[in-house]
């Protein structure tokens, strides 16, 4: 496969921000009251406290006048919703803090999104009964399909900081995606729309050769792994 994804040296928010020594023992330490495994570090990652951005291609330049996210498709109404910058910092924020798990290998722990939920703006602009799944769009065409069960987890939000600062450019500055529970790629950065789809189709990744469903406890991390 040509094509690779990039990293980037940032000094993010979380730069230097914690030893190590805490955050492995957090990582190590099953959670009490939650479900899922013991061990909090998924098979086959390694924990990594340099945040380097994983993408492919440039990082696009944010114009607030022209910027505007939309959903479309399959919604309710059978109208496509729009919301411009203002309308969209005007809605509640949410706060997650979640390990984000790239396919390369590396987990960044413990980093503490906030932004809106994708449950909020599933009742702005809800789908219509038949949408199984959702294509979430990047600017310059990237995407990342998940079903409408992963988009609608309570963990998924739109972030917009990190640990009270607004993203860097980097990390997806004004508004990303976060579904801490799948594999990196699928917490597309520079978001700028949601289509509701009745049916599957596959992302930018997906479509190369990357899993389907991308559960990293799984370790799905290629399709040839699919059965
Ligand atoms: N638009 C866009 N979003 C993207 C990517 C990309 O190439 N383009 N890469 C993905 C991958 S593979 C990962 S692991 C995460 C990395 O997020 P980070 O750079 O903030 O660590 O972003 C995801 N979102
Ligand atoms: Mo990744």
């Amino acid at each position: 496969m040509g094509q690779r994804e990039t990293g980037r040296d940032t000094a993010g928010p979380l730069a230097g921000r914690e030893p190590a020594e805490p955050i492995l023992r957090r990582l190590l330490t099953s959670q009490p009251g939650q479900a899922g495994p013991p061990c909090r570090l998924p098979p086959g990652q390694r924990v990594t406290h340099d945040w380097k951005a994983q993408h492919y291609g440039p990082v696009p330049r944010f114009r607030p006048d022209r910027w505007d996210f939309m959903v479309y498709g399959a919604t309710e109404s059978g109208q496509e919703h729009r919301w411009d910058w203002a309308a969209i910092s005007a809605l509640p924020r949410i706060s997650v803090t979640a390990d984000l798990h790239c396919v390369t290998k590396s987990t960044v722990p413990a980093i503490p999104w906030e932004g809106i939920s994708a449950t909020s703006l599933l009742r702005l602009a809800p789908p219509a009964g038949p949408v199984t799944h959702v294509m979430v769009w990047a600017e310059y065409g990237y995407s990342a399909n998940l079903p409408i069960a992963d988009y609608a987890a309570d963990t998924t939000l739109f972030a917009t900081a990190v640990a009270g600062q607004p993203l860097t450019p980097e990390h997806g500055y004004p508004m990303r995606l976060v579904v801490p529970h799948r594999y990196g790629w699928k917490s597309v950065k520079w978001v700028r729309a949601v289509e509701y789809l009745t049916h599957d189709r596959r992302g930018f990744w997906e479509e190369r050769g990357y899993h389907n469903s991308a559960d990293p406890w799984q370790e799905e991390r290629f399709s040839h792994q699919e059965t």
